[in-house]
């Protein structure tokens, strides 16, 4: 990063920064990971410079010819990594992929049935605070006390409500949702049926749990957290619904789209379909799992328990009369980075809520297991309960450092 040092060293030295933080801490935010270096690579190349409004084989300006392998490779490995029929690499992120679809296949003030955002849904899955929730019509449904969703009362709101889209999905859930149960209710009342995997599609793609792609007519993802790959989205659907989506993001709500980050899909795809990755995904959940499984001796009080994924929630107002908010500034200090979230219809406001949401996709990646993850949890526990002793913070802080060491990240990718 020569140029970089010597044009912008404010830049510069933020990026060294960022880069010994992700280095050095214990990154514990459910919904990020580490890119390979070769994604790394990928994106900080001449693509960015490229505008190529349109589709392979179909673009409105010309000099195409890169571009167009580039972005049928992406499509061609995502189809091969989740069998979808049709798939569009072009979503900037998850939000805008979302919002794409709703475009493509519902009217202002159509119905959509989505899962509460306390109960572990999405922003725009409905949050009043969104522009899809100003357009569209949203209803909801929530999980039963034992964290599960009650099929049977999902099934009477779709039919009381009628809603064309039944979506599924969450970025605050942990069981394994029964893609076969949505598939029938939206077929019984006639709706089309979606379901958002951002959180999970490594998963997926590691065959660590099961692929939902059959089973509903859109899926929409972003790329960058369990699937490990660049900031991004995706939409996947049957082939009925393609002219649809693609006309609905080009030129309906996107502009060009971002080659450099799609060459980086496309390279991540192509991790994603090594043997490795399966370890991998496998792995991610035993070490939530045992994550979970340490932190409830340890005291806390998990919701919906028993995590199926890599997300685990825990209520720490109740278990250690300490909010989330103050959970996660105190963690960050001792090194361990997670987020603030709410617990189900928490009464506390969601800049200031009841629990914490952790996840080891990225610990995963550097090489954590189980016995780490036991590590971790006790860590948590030490410093939450010992908020107010800033020797005891500063101790854990030099012991994450420590066990950050021993699984180094970016071996090669040095700053000076
Ligand atoms: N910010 C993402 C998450 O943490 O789940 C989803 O928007």
């Amino acid at each position: 990063m020569k140029n970089l040092k010597k044009f912008d060293p404010e830049i510069y030295k933020a990026i060294k920064g960022e880069l010994a933080r992700q280095k050095d801490g214990i990154e514990l935010i459910a919904s990020e990971n580490y890119v390979s270096e070769a994604v790394l690579e990928a994106l900080g190349t001449v693509f960015t410079n490229k505008y190529s409004e349109g589709y392979p084989g179909r673009r409105y300006y010309a000099g195409q010819e890169f571009t167009d392998k580039v972005e049928n490779l992406a499509i061609e490995r995502a189809k091969k990594l989740f069998g979808a029929e049709h798939v569009n690499v072009q979503p900037l992120s998850g939000a805008p992929a979302n919002n794409i679809v709703y475009s493509a296949i519902l009217k202002p003030d159509d119905k959509i049935l989505g899962m509460n955002l306390s109960h572990g849904g999405h922003l725009t899955h409905g949050h009043p605070s969104t522009l899809s929730a100003k357009i569209y019509n949203f209803v909801s449904y929530k999980t039963e006390p034992n964290g599960e969703i009650d099929y049977g009362k999902l099934e009477e709101v779709a039919t009381a409500e009628k809603p064309k889209l039944v979506l599924a999905g969450f970025s605050a859930y942990t069981k394994q949702l029964d893609y076969k149960k949505f598939q029938e209710i939206a077929n019984k009342i006639g709706a089309i049926s979606m379901i958002d995997i951002s959180h999970i599609a490594g998963l997926i793609a590691g065959k660590a749990i099961p692929n939902p792609v059959l089973y509903f007519d859109i899926v929409t993802t972003t790329t960058h957290k369990t699937l490990r790959g660049p900031r991004g989205g995706m939409i996947m659907c049957r082939k009925e619904f393609a002219s649809a989506i693609d006309k609905a993001l080009f030129p309906g709500f996107q502009g060009g789209p971002h080659m450099n980050n799609i060459a980086a899909k496309a390279v991540a795809f192509k991790e994603a379909l090594q043997p490795t990755f399966r370890t991998y995904a496998k792995q991610v959940i035993k070490n939530a799992k045992a994550l979970e499984k340490e932190l409830q001796k340890l005291g806390f009080k998990t919701i919906f328990s028993g995590t199926e994924n890599h997300i685990v929630l825990a209520d720490v107002f109740s278990s250690k009369g300490i909010s989330g908010k103050e959970a996660e500034k105190v963690l960050d200090e001792a090194g361990i980075t997670l987020n603030k979230n709410v617990i189900p219809d928490d009464t506390r406001g969601p800049m200031d809520p009841s629990g914490i949401r952790l996840g080891p996709p990225a610990v995963t990646t550097r090489g954590m297991k189980e016995k780490e993850m036991k590590l971790v949890a006790n860590w948590i526990c030490e410093a939450i309960e010992n908020r107010n002793d800033k020797k005891v913070l500063s101790r854990i802080r030099e012991e994450t450092l420590a066990l950050c060491k021993k699984f180094p990240l970016y071996k090669n990718l040095k700053l000076k």
